[in-house]
């Protein structure tokens, strides 16, 4: 943070996140409470916990300054912009932090960021209410860093190896169920039937529940869906509708847009990658709703477990059972055989799709197929015998058939 003009003085600054700015002065540290102009109801903010960054500074516990004089001095030292971590530089994307941390919080100046191309990171602006602005990367400026544990921040999902259960159309994934609707609601009336069916609206926490979203949900790429995302009762600050932490965000380039003519405070996700953007809560979408999965099967799935052993699932004709023991794939074939049964074949996607929701939820990460060519080098075969029909396999695989 040195700045070659008034270091003497600038150099006894820090400031703390965003949320607040702690000078020094003597040997006493200063805490100033942040409050923003804009909010008449500062009393509030200051008491919650996810204080606005400071437009203004109030003077809590000082003693040695006044307001008029620190005025004064961040007038006078604190008028250069300084890099702040937040980017567009991944072009696909929209703003982003460069520490990962969900972009949630919006402080933007008046008329940024611009339009115009080439402004691809964002500096702190003192001088204008430490509102933020969009400028070339290559400026050569100050910069604030931040050191310290931003932990609290990552997700803490809780690992769930107990099988959990979803009733009819709800898709289950790591502890929750999950479905989407479309038929077309403003972004209240789907919040209100996703609580009449016991959800919420959706909120997503990391890449993977994201991943999930988009590929077992059936989304597809001309889906507008709502999700629990808004920013409804503090404008610019992004909250989930069920109350959960924001650990992640995907927002598409240019989103949030946080358009002032026009209220956006109701979250998207649309296109083939299923990103982010907000928009006007009043217009009718789909939507994805989303609730704790229950431990015990309910009713449906029960007589649909019928014919199986227990301990052991039912998809279709077939009943399916996930060894948690580490085993070779001769291993892991003898015991399966030794369970009057084999390796599991997946006949096509909806199948996979099943297999995938039954391992989602388990702690290994890798679990053998009946698929293999230990036979033939050259020739995949199941080892129940029957034609190959479908396959997943990764991207360059199978190695082994590719001369
Ligand atoms: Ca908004
Ligand atoms: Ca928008």
């Amino acid at each position: 943070m040195a700045s070659e003009e008034g270091t003497s003085v600038f150099d006894n600054w820090i400031f703390k996140e965003y949320s607040e700015l702690w000078c020094w002065l003597g040997h006493r540290p200063c805490n100033w409470s942040a409050l923003s102009e804009k909010h008449p109801s500062s009393s509030d903010l200051a008491s919650s916990k996810e204080k606005l960054p400071a437009a203004r500074f109030r003077l809590t516990k000082c003693h040695r300054a006044t307001r008029t004089n620190i005025s004064y001095r961040l007038n006078q030292f604190l008028s250069t912009p300084l890099w702040i971590g937040l980017n567009s530089l991944d072009f696909d994307s929209g703003w982003q932090w460069s520490n990962g941390n969900p972009f949630r919080y919006l402080n933007w100046a008046p008329g940024c960021p611009s339009s115009q191309p080439g402004l691809n990171c964002a500096v702190l602006n003192p001088g204008k209410g430490a509102k933020w602005e969009d400028k070339a990367c290559s400026n050569k400026l100050g910069y604030i860093c931040r050191k310290g544990n931003a932990t609290n921040l990552i997700p803490t999902v809780p690992v769930n190896s107990q099988l959990s259960y979803c009733s009819n159309h709800w898709v289950p994934y790591a502890g929750h169920c999950y479905y989407i609707e479309r038929s077309k609601k403003i972004w209240k009336e789907a919040l209100a039937a996703c609580h009449k069916d016991g959800g919420d609206l959706a909120s997503i926490h990391n890449i993977e529940e994201h991943s999930f979203v988009i590929s077992q949900l059936g989304y597809l790429p001309s889906d507008d869906l709502w999700i629990g995302l808004n920013d409804l009762k503090m404008h610019m600050l992004f909250e989930w509708s069920d109350g959960s932490h924001v650990t992640f965000t995907k927002w598409h380039t240019g989103e949030p847009s946080h358009s002032s003519n026009l209220q956006e405070d109701c979250v998207l996700m649309k296109g083939k990658d299923g990103k982010w953007t907000d928009h006007i809560c009043e217009k009718q979408y789909g939507y994805i709703c989303k609730k704790k999965a229950s431990s015990k099967p309910h009713g449906a799935p029960e007589i649909v477990e019928q014919g199986c052993k227990k301990g052991w699932t039912r998809y279709g004709f077939h009943c399916y059972y996930v060894g948690s023991d580490m085993q070779s794939f001769t291993e892991a074939n003898q015991t399966c055989k030794s369970k009057a049964s084999s390796l599991v074949t997946v006949d096509d996607r909806y199948e996979h799709a099943y297999l995938i929701s039954l391992v989602g939820l388990r702690p290994e990460k890798y679990f053998w197929l009946g698929l293999s060519n230990t036979e033939d080098r050259d020739t995949f075969r199941w080892t129940t015998g029957q034609d190959v029909r479908f396959t997943h396999f990764n991207v360059n695989l199978p190695g082994a058939v590719l001369h």
